[in-house]
């Protein structure tokens, strides 16, 4: 039986002359997705259709794109514990496509369980790398590559040494990986990096989900070494342990560590419920993060909430390191801050229980309710009042400065609230009908950003019917404020509600 089909894809744009046509190679159970990349040439497809693939692959330097017919919950490659299951290693860039496949079974020997990307830069989208092992990068491991990785869900992947889910090794300076809409769960790594660790290596994650990994020494989520300097926005960290329970050990940073000269940037992040956990009490530092060495992390707009440790519950600060923390909320009962040593931490404009000097701090119950201020919040406008960088979103999306002023923490309060009361009601709506120019009719008046939900700069139906969600979850406020009941939904706002 040959398993391996090939068709020519009709070319609908024009061609020319000397190049050959992209092709299309189908692969069904039992046959060879190897054969088929050795098979194909630049441009060319290989669709994989459902089923379980053994047998590592090596894109060899192609650029091909390998993708499943039926997503990665329908097409696995099983390394049979046999070796690393992908490898991009020879020069390979952004037209190396690895689409959809669940990558399972990988067994790293050091490096890399389920994929190996040295000096490359393939994309990977929708991938899944479940129950993968190595020493360093369990999921993954990149070595001075700047692959793209969006939308992978990397799960249950382990590492002996560090970087559970991925490890990201690389020189100073040199790009990283980009990693978007990537979600981490219960990987975990023996020493350090349950789910991703870094050494001299700067990826930039964005909109990431790091929840219930899990690191005996330090990071359970993030684990940051040597000159690491990622990019982190608008990323959730949730759960994630980093314990010791045995021995003399200690253990630092339940979400993330940031050693040697690590300085990421985290904005608009969400650090709920963290923990570092020690046999010993006294050696569990950083629920949320822990910074040692000459450590300099920046913190804008984070809320970093119910997070556990020993010595700072929210940030443990040794060595000389020297975290900045603006317009952020630290809250889990007192005791958010620990410095020890020479560390030192600045805190602006945030929200610290327990309190902590800096300009424009506050030690008030910042009354979040689903994370979000409540509109008696008094992180309400209570940011840095230098913060205001054009174009910036809330991790929500929406637009970041509403009502003059930055707030604290990671969403903005106010979309909706055209007038200004801290009431969502129709009125602001009807108020902000100048607002309205539909979708691409130029740019709206100063404060229409209230309105703009998705924050595209037009004020159209998509936003009604955004508003009218809000107005819906709304009701208990209004009713609150003593006003009518304000809910009733005209038909132009129930028309809106079903676009
Ligand atoms: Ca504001
Ligand atoms: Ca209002
Ligand atoms: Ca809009």
């Amino acid at each position: 039986m040959v398993h391996l089909r090939k068709a020519t894809v009709a070319m609908l744009a024009l061609t020319w002359s000397g190049t050959a046509y992209p092709e299309t190679f189908h692969v069904y159970p039992g046959g060879s997705i190897q054969a088929a990349i050795d098979s194909a040439g630049t441009g060319d497809e290989i669709v994989v259709h459902p089923g379980t693939y053994g047998g590592a692959i090596n894109f060899h330097g192609k650029a091909v794109k390998l993708r499943s017919s039926d997503g990665p919950l329908a097409t696995t490659l099983d390394g049979q514990q046999a070796g690393t299951v992908v490898r991009c290693q020879t020069g390979e860039g952004p037209g190396t496509v690895l689409d959809g496949l669940r990558i399972t079974g990988g067994l790293g020997a050091p490096n890399g369980g389920g994929m190996l990307i040295e000096g490359a830069g393939p994309t990977v989208r929708n991938c899944l790398f479940q129950g993968n092992h190595a020493q360093y990068g369990g999921g993954l491991f990149v070595q001075s590559g700047q692959p793209t990785l969006a939308g992978c869900t990397f799960d249950q992947n382990t590492a002996e040494a560090s970087g559970g889910g991925l490890y990201s090794y690389g020189y100073p300076g040199q790009p990283a990986a980009v990693l978007l809409d990537c979600r981490f769960s219960e990987n975990s790594a023996v020493s350090v990096g349950g789910a991703v660790r870094n050494w001299d290596s700067s990826p930039t994650l964005t909109r990431c989900v790091f929840y219930l990994n899990h690191a005996r020494y330090s990071g359970a989520g993030v684990a940051n070494g040597g000159e690491s300097h990622p990019s982190i926005t608008d990323c959730i960290f949730e759960g994630n342990t980093a314990n010791t329970l045995f021995g003399n050990w200690d253990c630092f940073g339940g979400a993330m560590s940031n050693f040697e000269s690590s300085s990421p940037v985290l904005v608009n992040c969400v650090f709920l419920a963290n923990s570092a956990v020690a046999l010993y009490p006294r050696l569990s530092r950083g629920g949320a993060l822990a910074n040692g060495g000459s450590a300099q992390p920046t913190l804008i707009n984070c809320t970093l909430t119910g997070n556990h440790a020993n010595i700072g519950h929210a940030l443990s600060n040794t060595g000389n390191a020297a975290p900045t923390v603006t317009s952020s909320i630290l809250w889990n009962g007192g005791g958010e801050v620990g410095n020890e040593d020479a560390a030192t931490a600045w805190i602006a404009y945030s929200d610290v229980q327990g309190s902590w000097p800096g300009p424009g701090n506050i030690d008030e119950d910042p009354r979040l309710e689903d994370l979000r201020l409540r509109p008696d919040s008094p992180c309400i406008d209570a940011g840095d009042p230098a913060y205001a960088p054009p174009g910036a979103r809330d991790l929500d999306g929406h637009a970041r400065v509403l009502g003059g002023r930055v707030d604290t923490g990671a969403y903005e309060f106010g979309i909706g609230d055209y007038n200004g009361d801290r009431v969502i009601d129709t009125q602001d709506f009807l108020a902000g009908a100048a607002c309205l120019t539909g979708p691409d009719n130029g740019p709206y008046a100063a404060g229409c950003e209230a309105l703009d939900f998705e924050y595209d700069h037009d004020v159209d139906l998509v936003d009604l019917a955004a508003f009218q969600v809000l107005l819906g979850r709304s009701q208990p406020a209004a009713r609150v404020s003593g006003r009518p009941h304000a809910c009733s939904v005209g038909p132009e706002l129930a028309a809106a509600s079903r676009l």
